[in-house]
């Protein structure tokens, strides 16, 4: 990077540090984009001029509330309740919610400011948000979270609507909860409308939502494999997670002829060197969806290793796929990750990789998919369920499935297009930066100073 540049960043960030302190995944989050954006914006000045990027790092409306409730002893709880509007430029507010105990401001912004980009990116009328709560779901009865939801929707009503703001699940959110918040909801507003995303098949819902972000991280994958003439036939791959994200991913990779051998969670990995087929992955899909027990237990069923409090990236893999959470690969995991072989990572999580990993990615030339670009058939999906409901139709299996995979593979054209270096190295990251702003910008541009 230049050096005139390289002081605009630097100014840059110094502003957004100055004005969101302590928010350092937020912080992380812009300045990976804006760095990207820079050289390019420098060569657009109508973007500067308009102080497209100062809006853009700026909600639009932040929303804080509090969530009182009433657990299994009749204790009173409260909890944080937030919803990031992040940008509507070029549709209604749309993105996940995250129940986990260490969401906060920081961390929701910094996701919000991601979804704007992926959202983009996905070719489909969406704006970007993000909401959450402090609330942990793990060991809690199935009434206390219908309790919890109720309550978090209770406030969030007033906010969201088919037209202005769709949430959908993330970590901790799946279709228990969604079911829980939607029928609040319509409880509410005496409406039945798509307000959500991620809905049951029978109310709402769109075939493939549970499975697209996982599918389409391999579909993305597969199209980054091609640009050197090899498929997953045959690759080893390691998954960390083993929630919706690492499960469908584990299902496609399996399909397309690769071997998953590491799933995780939060208390540390299981590998399998024979592969996590079908048949065990079925058994752990009951387990963490319905059972909601620990992947360790894993091994006693089907044997292999479980490594406690480690995350996956010492194993020899060809593909990495990352879909548990953020900052999940640091610079020395992705040194031995190069080290050990691999030369793919597609993340199925929201910024898994610090900085540093990135970096190392990029100077081994590998073949690095961010998530705005690799995750982006969740909320792509997400998209078609929005649009099935306005239709009030549902289409196949088939059909979204098929639609999900054009996406999959537009959204790596547009990598292609605006990441491509004179050497002929594709930067993913680049590409998904500059791919996913220039239509929200030049929306902005063409809306005037809102
Ligand atoms: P789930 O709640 O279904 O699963 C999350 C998995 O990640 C669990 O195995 C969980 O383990 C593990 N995990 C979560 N937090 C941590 C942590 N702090 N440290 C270690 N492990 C952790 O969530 P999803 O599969 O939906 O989401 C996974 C990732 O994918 C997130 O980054 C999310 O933002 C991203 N994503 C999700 C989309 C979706 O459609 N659901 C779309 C696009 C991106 P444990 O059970 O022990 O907590
Ligand atoms: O990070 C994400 O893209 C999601 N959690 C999915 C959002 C959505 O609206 O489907």
């Amino acid at each position: 990077m230049a050096n005139v540049t390289e002081k605009k960043l630097n100014d840059f960030m110094a502003k957004v540090i100055a004005k969101n302190p302590s928010e350092i995944e937020f912080h992380q989050a812009v300045h990976e984009v804006v760095s990207s954006l820079l050289p390019y914006i420098e060569e657009h000045p109508q973007y500067s001029e308009a102080k497209i990027l100062e809006r853009m790092v700026e909600p639009e409306r932040t929303i804080l509330f509090r969530v009182p409730w009433l657990d299994d002893k009749g204790e009173v709880q409260i909890n944080k309740g937030f919803r990031i509007e992040m940008n509507s430029a070029i549709g209604p507010y749309k993105g996940g919610l995250r129940f986990h105990p260490t969401v906060n401001l920081g961390i929701l912004k910094f996701l919000a400011f991601e979804q704007v980009l992926k959202n983009s990116l996905t070719t489909l009328p969406m704006g970007g948000g993000k909401g959450g709560t402090d609330f942990d779901p793990k060991g809690k009865s199935d009434n206390e979270v219908m309790r919890f939801c109720q309550s978090f929707m209770s406030e969030l009503f007033r906010h969201i609507g088919p037209n202005t703001d769709v949430p959908a699940g993330d970590i901790g959110v799946g279709g228990r909860e969604i079911g829980f918040l939607f029928g609040q909801y319509k409880r509410l507003r005496n409406e039945f409308t798509g307000v959500l995303t991620g809905k049951g098949i029978e109310w709402g819902g769109s075939l493939i939502r549970p499975e697209a972000t996982g599918y389409g991280a391999t579909y993305f994958a597969e199209e980054m494999l091609k640009t050197r003439g090899q498929s997953f036939k045959g690759k080893i791959v390691a998954i960390s997670g083993s929630g919706n994200v690492a499960q469908y991913a584990t299902e496609k990779v399996t399909q397309l002829g690769g071997k998953v051998v590491t799933l995780s969670d939060s208390s540390g990995y299981i590998y399998d060197p024979n592969g996590i087929d079908a048949v065990k992955l079925a058994w752990i899909m009951q387990l963490k969806n319905v059972k909601r027990g620990r992947i360790a237990e894993y091994v006693a069923k089907f044997g292999g290793s479980f490594v406690e409090g480690e995350r996956p990236w010492g194993v020899k893999c060809d593909v990495a796929m990352p879909c548990a959470t953020q900052n999940e690969i640091n610079e020395d995991e992705a040194k031995l990750l190069i080290k050990n072989g691999c030369f793919v990572v597609s993340e199925g999580a929201n910024m898994p990789s610090t900085p540093e990993a990135v970096d190392v990615y990029i100077n081994s030339k590998i073949l690095y998919g961010p998530g705005k670009a690799a995750n982006a058939g969740g909320v792509a999906t997400s998209g078609l369920e929005m649009s099935q409901n306005s239709l009030r139709l549902s289409w196949t299996r088939e059909e979204v499935d098929a639609r999900l995979h054009q996406i999959m593979v537009d959204i790596h054209n547009t990598c292609v297009k605006y990441g491509t270096q004179p050497d002929g190295f594709i930067n993913y990251v680049n590409g998904a930066n500059i791919g996913g702003f220039v239509k929200v910008a030049d929306a902005m541009l063409a809306q005037g100073l809102v």
